[in-house]
């Protein structure tokens, strides 16, 4: 960014990112901010269109416009999120609003009719500004999607978002949208009434100015909801069912952000205000709560985890200029749980997959699981039968390695063993062609013991992919001294193309993600060996702003999983990850967690979670008592551990940045995104109180919350 950009003057003026062609009375409007990937609405963009709008108001031979992007993929990606880091304060938060508002005033207000053509992302602003149009036109593409995301980063729609989308699509579908941010395709957006028609994107600007001409001569006009069912009557259009929506809405809110996102409510309150009757009301509250949740610190740390993930999708992984293979043909080596998901999400991106495991029974249960991830999502109509069976074609199966010889990826999925590992890479790696890549799924081992067997050890890496595979967003590459640039980057630039997150990782046992999540969960063992209950335990980290509690997370991941992976750990890093007795006993006892439906808590005969089992408490070994231990000791011992560790893999060089290791905590462990991730976490308390709370720590629980280097260096500073 640039550095002379201000809140006042964030860029130079004067017309540049739009351009404007008058045929036949209509004039075609077209946003294609140059040098920029997306289309954004700053500072420059609206005061440029100010400008248009003017113009177009006083062209009397203007009877009508088309609004439209020049950009491939995108019709306007919403306000520009970098300017709002200029933003000091609320106050100048709610001007930009205002400024927001008023833009749209002005199109929604002008003489002629616009229409939106949209083709491409439509978020935020962007949808912002359509609404505001007299008609709109979408493509049905897969890259249309339109959203109000504003939640996403902290704040609410600021530019008449919360007053127009309720009018347009009814009550209680805008909230569906505002509250979640969720991206809308093209046709679910044309059944709901927010978009007037649907067309192919090749006479998208053909069709749009032909309405465009259609609406000057007083013609069609767009359609309204009108003709609502009984159940949108009653609930989305008179006072007392809305009061009941907004009532039901908030609770559930209340329940799904636990307190820790305040931009939800704060946009319920502005939808509220719109709603009681006089509309400069609802405008004014909009943009008074937009100031306010751009000013907390939660909107500051998504905005910040926007960034970073956006920048790790240009990051290719390798600090040299090296270009990645492609990978056509994969192969996967294990058809289990970890194995068929990989094959899962493979197969959607169009990659032709074969599948491997011991026996026909497995690899069969292997294609039934494939197959499931997608019947899901046919059952959401995210897939059409047809693509459901076009996606199987691509899945093929084997008991031998028939079919290995030309893929460009093999990925191994088995059994977490080394001398497993070290049998399938001698076994497969004579089958394989030479420039092919072998990539170890392990979530312990380091790559560098696995690699040891491999003649070729220069195409050897780890990817470690979390589970449920089709759900978790994160995958580690991980790197050897050994690993080439050229095998690091194709290992990126494939895991980007299954539509994940990547961060390149160097080797290690337990490599970023799983080494910080062992001393938290270990520090949980160590809690209830001491007399903590279970719930007091999960509920402290959820608290904190955890998906789940550390002991949940256990019974789902599989203690026997866990236990393996401990001892792993330890042999490495010694007295500190000396595992919990308590978690050893409940392995030793066979309870494996909700697959075997034995675990901390009880499962009944479909695996559902219900309370925990009193008898555990003597099978761990724990005190015989509840003790009360407070619920700040437990989420400081637990986090702090994990934060120190974190740290540790910095200094070790495990992770390349803090951002990795931020995004690496909440893409994979769920660390609170509120929070920004570990790092973003230590700044905000500030180092040097980390270092005095763990030396506090370290003096009562001696060898285990010991300050890493990296942060006395930090807290020095
Ligand atoms: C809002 O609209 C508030 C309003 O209600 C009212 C205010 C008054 N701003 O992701 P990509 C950059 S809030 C600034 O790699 P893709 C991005 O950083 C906004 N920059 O591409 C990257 O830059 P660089 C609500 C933006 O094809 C480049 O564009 N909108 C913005 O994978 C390419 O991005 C959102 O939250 C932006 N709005 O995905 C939408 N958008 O090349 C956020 C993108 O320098 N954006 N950039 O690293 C997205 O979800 C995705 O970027 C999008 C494209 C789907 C559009």
């Amino acid at each position: 960014m640039d550095a002379m950009r201000t809140v006042d003057n964030p860029e130079p003026r004067g017309p540049y990112a739009f351009s404007v062609d008058v045929q036949d009375g209509i004039a075609i409007v077209t946003l294609d901010m140059p040098g920029e990937p997306v289309n954004k609405i700053s500072r420059a963009v609206k005061d440029e269109f100010l400008q248009i709008i003017d113009r177009l108001e006083r062209d009397t031979e203007v009877r009508g416009a088309v609004l439209i992007s020049g950009k491939p993929d995108v019709f306007i990606a919403g306000a520009d999120i970098e300017e709002f880091l200029l933003l000091e304060t609320a106050a100048q938060a709610e001007r930009l609003s205002r400024d927001g508002q008023l833009l749209i005033d002005s199109v929604a207000k002008m003489r002629i009719p616009i229409v939106a053509a949209i083709h491409g992302a439509c978020l935020g602003g962007g949808l912002e500004v359509a609404l505001a149009c007299t008609y709109r036109i979408a493509t049905e593409h897969p890259k249309t999607v339109l959203a109000l995301p504003e939640v996403q980063l902290g704040i609410i729609p600021g530019a008449g978002g919360t007053q127009r989308l309720p009018r347009k699509i009814g009550l209680r579908a805008a909230l569906d949208m505002i509250l979640t941010g969720k991206n809308v395709r093209a046709k679910k957006a044309y059944q709901m009434g927010l978009v007037e028609e649907l067309v192919h994107p090749a006479i998208l600007l053909q069709v749009a100015v032909k309405r465009a001409k259609e609406l000057g001569e007083g013609g069609k006009r767009p359609q309204t909801r009108k003709d609502r069912g009984f159940v949108d009557t009653l609930l989305d259009g008179n006072p007392l069912g809305r009061s009941v929506v907004l009532r039901k809405a908030r609770e559930e809110t209340i329940k799904k952000t636990k307190g820790h996102y305040p931009a939800p409510l704060a946009a319920l309150d502005a939808v509220a205000a719109g709603l009681s009757g006089r509309a400069a009301h609802g405008y004014r509250e909009e943009s008074r709560l937009f100031g306010e949740m751009a000013a907390t610190d939660v909107s500051r740390q998504l905005i910040y985890l926007f960034f970073a993930t956006t920048a790790l999708k240009k990051d290719s992984g390798v600090d040299v200029p090296v270009e990645p293979r492609d990978v056509d043909k994969l192969g996967i080596i294990g058809a289990g749980f970890m194995g068929s998901g990989i094959a899962s999400v493979a197969v959607q991106q169009g990659t032709v997959v074969r599948m491997k495991d011991a026996d026909h029974a497995r690899v069969a249960k292997g294609f039934a699981a494939v197959r499931g991830v997608l019947k899901d999502r046919l059952t959401k109509r995210q897939i059409t039968r047809t693509q459901l069976d076009d996606t199987m074609s691509l899945l093929g199966g084997t008991v031998d390695y028939s079919g290995f010889g030309s893929v460009d990826l093999v990925i191994e999925a088995v059994f977490e063993d080394l001398a497993t590992k070290h049998q399938v890479l001698r076994e497969i790696e004579p089958v394989m062609k030479p420039e092919a890549i072998f990539a170890t799924n392990t979530s312990t081992i380091p790559i560098a013991r696995v690699a040891e067997v491999a003649v070729r050890p220069d195409r050897v890496l780890g990817m470690h992919f979390f589970s449920p595979v089709h759900k978790m967003p994160l995958i580690e590459v991980i790197t050897t001294p050994g690993t080439s640039p050229e095998s690091v980057a194709t290992a990126v630039s494939y895991g980007k193309r299954l539509g994940k997150t990547v961060i390149v990782v160097n080797d290690g046992p337990g490599f970023y993600v799983n080494r910080i999540l062992f001393p938290y969960i270990n520090e949980a063992g160590r809690l209830l060996e001491q007399g903590a209950s279970i719930e007091a335990i999960d509920d402290a980290m959820v608290a904190f702003g955890f998906p789940v509690g550390p002991i949940t997370l256990l019974d789902e991941v599989g203690m026997d999983v866990g236990a393996k992976a401990a001892s792993v750990m330890h042999e490495a890093f010694g007295a500190r990850f000396a595992p919990s007795a308590a978690i050893e006993k409940l392995v030793a006892a066979g309870r494996y967690g909700r697959k075997v439906k034995k675990g901390f808590y009880l499962y009944d005969e479909d695996g559902k979670k219900g309370a925990v089992d009193p008898e555990v408490y003597a099978v761990a070994g724990a005190a015989a008592e509840r003790t009360e231990i407070p619920q700040l000791e437990i989420q400081q011992r637990c986090v702090f551990a994990m934060l120190n560790e974190a740290a540790r893999c910095l200094e070790d060089g495990i992770i390349r940045s803090e951002r990795d290791g931020d995004v690496g905590a909440v893409f994979g462990i769920g660390f609170p995104p509120f929070r920004g991730g570990p790092f973003r976490y230590i700044d905000s308390m500030g180092a040097s109180v980390l270092v005095s709370q763990l030396e506090e720590l370290d003096s009562r629980f001696p060898g285990r919350f010991e300050p890493a280097e990296q942060l006395l260096r930090q807290a020095r500073r």
